[in-house]
């Protein structure tokens, strides 16, 4: 009598293999952040951006939402293990934000309006790949997770997508945010589980 387990053909599993090494799949959503959310009214609010060269650009809560905006549906990772999948938001592509810009700079730190910072190469902010959102499953972005605005940037451990975002700081060298000083990774790529430095 022929014995086929199912395990030898390898288990099947229900995310067609959108789960990186090491995470789990939530249908929570878990607030993670170093403090108490900051209150951030949008007739204040402005977003800014830096260049090495002393430059920048400003926009109002007005400016912004007359932008184009996009509705990425993605999958996001947080480097302590929870994995969501088709998550959807409402925002701007940083193409448009960073578009022309002169710059020489590769690397970026966002900054956040409570004091955080991370670090990531501009590259990662290009190409369809990053947003300013501020809409999460078609409701204004919840305070707790960052709103008004916040970044987003998929492909990378959530560490990355800094909530309350106040100013995406361009930078020719590599400077760490708060949890890379801290001993996270300087790239944080869930598909290869960096994790921390070294990884
Ligand atoms: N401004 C700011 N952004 C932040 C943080 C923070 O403390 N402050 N925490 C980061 C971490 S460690 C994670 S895992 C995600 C959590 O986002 P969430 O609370 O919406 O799940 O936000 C990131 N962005
Ligand atoms: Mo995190």
């Amino acid at each position: 009598m022929a014995l086929v387990s199912k395990g030898f053909v390898g288990r099947r599993r229900d995310d067609d293999g959108r789960t990186p090494p090491g995470q789990y799949l939530t249908k929570d959503f878990p607030v993670l952040a170093i403090g108490p959310s900051p209150s951030v009214a949008t007739d204040t609010w402005t977003f800014q951006i830096t260049t090495e060269r002393g430059e920048s650009r400003t926009w109002t809560w007005d400016e912004m939402a007359a932008l184009p905006h996009e509705r990425p549906t993605v999958d996001i990772h947080c480097v302590t293990k929870w994995s969501k999948l088709d998550t959807t938001w409402t925002g701007v592509s940083l193409d448009v934000l960073l578009g022309g810009l002169e710059t020489d700079a590769q690397y970026v730190v966002v900054h956040g309006f409570d004091g955080y910072t991370t670090n990531l190469p501009l590259e990662d902010l290009l190409g369809g790949k990053a947003w300013l959102v501020t809409e999460f499953d078609g409701a204004p972005l919840a305070r707790e997770h960052g709103g008004p605005a916040r970044l987003l940037v998929p492909h990378l451990y959530f560490w990355k997508s800094a909530k309350w975002v106040s100013r995406i700081e361009l930078t020719e060298q590599n400077e760490q945010g708060f949890w890379e000083r801290g001993g996270y990774h300087d790239y944080g790529d869930p598909w290869r589980e960096q994790r921390y430095q070294g990884d």
